[in-house]
């Protein structure tokens, strides 16, 4: 399998870490974002969203979105599961992962920064307020589901999720202090492997 991805991409870093957490070999290709890789025509033909993640598997098809992805992964790689068995304890974590998949993470994007830009509005206090209203829901929800992670004491797509994101509010100067729920989570995933391999700092184009 091949990884589209890019060092700082909050997406292609929850690809990341499901991969490496479920052992799955995989080669990556930075796609240069700030330099506009992903408008490349042979970006665009494996996602003719411009963006990425992208996955591509070992006969050629390229997977889009980044939680589609991850349920590709957890469905053809069960073990270890990402996904809890029971059914409500499975919505809390496709909750968590929508309320930073589409609550948050798409506010904040590249595309959207510039747009904000063109408006003549403030990049960082938009994002800084959008994150921080993801993250009051997103605490809310994991002050009932929490145990070790975010849902329960099993890694699931949640922790994947929000690891990413909380790397993002930092970037942004969000103040964590309200949400010591998701810091408390987030201390329990940075010393797992799985996490270190996938962290920014350890991929071939870090500061890019
Ligand atoms: N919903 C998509 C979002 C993907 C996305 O926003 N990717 C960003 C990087 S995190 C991107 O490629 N941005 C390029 C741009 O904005 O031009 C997913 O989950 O894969």
């Amino acid at each position: 399998m091949r990884l589209y991805a890019y060092w700082r991409s909050s997406s292609a870093w929850r690809v990341r870490i499901v991969l490496h957490h479920k052992g799955l070999p995989f080669a990556i290709t930075s796609v240069h974002l700030r330099e506009g890789d992903q408008h490349a025509p042979e970006h665009t033909a494996r996602n003719a969203m411009a963006q990425i993640p992208v996955l591509e598997l070992d006969d050629g098809t390229c997977l889009a979105q980044s939680v589609a992805i991850l349920e590709y992964l957890e469905e053809t790689h069960p073990e270890p599961a990402m996904l809890p068995a029971d059914p409500i304890a499975r919505a809390r974590v496709r909750q968590a992962v929508e309320i930073i998949n589409s609550g948050i993470q798409p506010l904040q994007n590249l595309a959207v920064l510039i747009a904000i830009d063109g408006l003549g509005g403030d990049r960082v206090a938009w994002s800084r307020d959008a994150i921080a209203r993801g993250f009051v829901g997103l605490e809310a929800l994991a002050s009932q589901t929490s145990g070790r992670f975010l849902v329960g004491d099993q890694l699931t797509l949640a922790d994947a999720l929000l690891i990413p994101q909380l790397y993002n509010a930092r970037r942004f100067k969000v103040d964590l202090a309200p949400f010591p729920t998701l810091l408390r989570v987030e201390a329990n995933c940075t010393g797992l492997p799985a996490f270190q391999a996938a962290h920014p700092d350890a991929q071939p184009d870090a500061g890019s």
